[in-house]
């Protein structure tokens, strides 16, 4: 395939590692640990891979001649730059261990590993893709591994393969499957290590242990570097409202990290939305006072970020999608009826209030509710066209507003979703490094013998060489919750923290933003050139961790 010049040039990028892992490293044991809730009853669910110590791996003085082993590697969900560096990393580790051992990568996700269709990745292939973008090498899937036959069918093909460890890079589901999995392993005695790396552009994935999901750090950067571009142009034509929905999810860290670096008129946080027990209309009406303010003082242009999860924050909503949720597990032919005829059904089946939500909603976003939900139980929430929904009743309440004569603006809306164009960039550095750390110390995981770990590197607002790798038992991570309406054990979801310094950082700053144009123009990410442009982690890491 021809390559741009960025990319010849970025394939000879040297990702650099934290010292304690540029030789032979052994791995150090902490505490015990626990899961952050229902403690008794997922150590009940786990009973040999709850309350394992943390390890941290240090340089060894006197290390021990590695046997070659045999890796099997899978992306799974969401595609999020840097993935290609993970199994970089992942192959040079294994590689360090032993030059005999093998690095086998399962095709298009979970999936592949239960259908046995599998390539083995060799050095050539392995160069082709360092420091790139997108999950090609491969391919991704959204294939839930949860159920025994598909277990059992995977270890067929790892047992003809003679592949003693799978390394599954994944977001918070995909990992919680990859502690099902290294439990059922280690049961049977199936001989299997399982680890996992933490994945996803949606930041949601972090906690005490893990600071930060890879991807998170480039997309945001994209979609800064096109929100900046908007509103140069915006301010340069002052003559529309850009209303740009962002990818995440659930959480709204990406839209909180774009406002922070972006600087934007309103951006909304779905977590305080849910907080402060607003309604849409509490929401229509926040925006259209900050357009009626500004168009008093001349200025009929200006941007709204919106988080693609804020619909099933609204607390009536989050009930009705609850409910739907309960009742499309239990009668999934609903979605395939048409329009109308599915409409009535949901209504007539709903308890009142739900109904009642579900009936006062515009047909389309009705519709979008009721569609499959992915492999995981979550609403497609990429599919609600929310930044549509908001603008055409933010116009309705300006209208309203003219006619009681609080308002004499002009209002323009155009419309943007920013998502797939983030998911494939090419790693910023951050994650370059990040990523080809998180692979690398897998090899690490595997080489110290352990299953139902996830790769950990830490202190991650210093350079790369500061950091520190190890690896935390996922079952730590674990709560139960609500899923296709049984209880499950998953990893808790991380959402914005509104006591956290991102989100207070914001809070303080967002009047001053709505009326006085603020913006930043972080334009595109850089690779090469002075640190402090090129080597930044995101300002939400920055906050977190350091406070400023
Ligand atoms: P992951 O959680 O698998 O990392 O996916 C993230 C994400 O990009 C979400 O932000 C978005 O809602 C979803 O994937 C879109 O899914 P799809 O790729 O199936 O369209």
């Amino acid at each position: 395939m021809k390559k741009s010049a960025l990319q010849v040039a970025r394939a000879s990028y040297q990702p650099k590692l934290p010292v304690s892992l540029t030789g032979p490293v052994r791995a150090v044991e902490g505490a015990p640990t626990q899961s952050v809730a229902d403690q008794e009853e997922i150590k009940a669910l786990f009973p040999n891979t709850y309350g394992l110590p943390e390890l941290t791996f240090e340089r060894n003085p006197n290390p021990e001649p590695g046997k070659p082993v045999n890796v099997g590697v899978i992306l799974s969900g969401g595609q999020a730059p840097g993935g290609h560096n993970v199994i970089c990393g992942l192959f040079d580790g294994i590689k360090k261990i032993n030059r005999d051992s093998r690095l086998y990568g399962f095709l298009m996700g979970p999936g592949g590993l239960v259908d046995h269709n599998y390539v083995e990745l060799t050095s050539d292939i392995i160069d082709e893709y360092r420091n790139t973008g997108g999950f090609d090498i491969i391919g991704s899937g959204r294939t839930k591994l949860e159920k025994q036959e598909q277990f059992d069918k995977g270890l067929e093909i790892l047992k003809k393969l003679d592949i003693t460890a799978l390394v599954i890079i994944g977001g918070d589901d995909s990992n919680t499957n990859a502690a099902v999995l290294a439990e059922y392993y280690k049961q049977i005695g199936a001989g299997v290590q399982v680890i996992g790396c933490p994945k996803t552009i949606d930041g949601d994935l972090k906690n005490e242990v893990i600071e930060a999901s890879f991807g998170f750090d480039t997309a945001t950067k994209t979609y800064s570097e096109l929100i900046g571009n908007i509103q140069r142009d915006c301010f340069s034509a002052k003559k529309y409202w850009h209303f740009i929905k962002l990818m995440g999810r659930s959480a709204s860290h990406i839209a909180l990290e774009c406002a922070l670096q972006t600087q934007p008129n309103v951006c909304i946080i779905s977590e305080e939305v849910e907080a402060e027990n607003m309604t849409l209309q509490d929401v229509v009406d926040y925006i259209a006072d900050i357009v009626s303010a500004r168009a008093s003082r001349g200025m009929n242009f200006g941007t709204v970020l919106i988080p693609e999860g804020l619909i099933e924050f609204i607390p009536a909503m989050k009930n009705l999608i609850a409910e739907l949720n309960d009742l499309l597990a239990s009668k999934p032919e609903i979605a395939q009826l048409p329009g109308e005829e599915q409409r009535q059904f949901v209504i007539d089946n709903l308890t009142e209030a739900n109904s009642r939500t579900y009936a006062s909603l515009p047909a389309g976003v009705a519709r979008q509710l009721t569609l499959d939900r992915d492999p995981h139980g979550n609403v497609q929430v990429s599919l609600i066209e929310t930044e549509k929904l908001l603008s055409e009743m933010v116009a309705t309440r300006l209208e309203k507003m003219r006619m009681e004569g609080s308002y004499a603006g002009k209002f323009n809306a155009l419309h943007h979703f920013f998502g797939y164009e983030g998911r494939c960039a090419a790693p910023s550095n951050f994650d370059a490094d990040y990523c080809y750390a998180l692979g690398y110390n897998a090899a690490c995981l595997i080489a110290a013998g352990v299953t139902g770990y996830m790769s950990s590197l830490r202190n991650l607002t210093n350079p790369s060489v500061q950091w520190h790798a190890g690896g935390i038992p996922i079952t730590m991570m674990f709560n139960m919750e609500r899923r296709h309406g049984e209880m499950k054990p998953v990893i808790q979801k991380a959402l914005v923290k509104l006591n956290g310094t991102p989100f207070r950082r914001f809070a303080a700053k967002r009047d001053d933003w709505a009326i006085n144009t603020s913006y930043i123009f972080p334009g595109p990410i850089q690779y090469f050139g002075p640190s402090e442009v090129c080597d930044q982690p995101t300002l939400t890491l920055r906050y977190e961790q350091l406070g400023k």
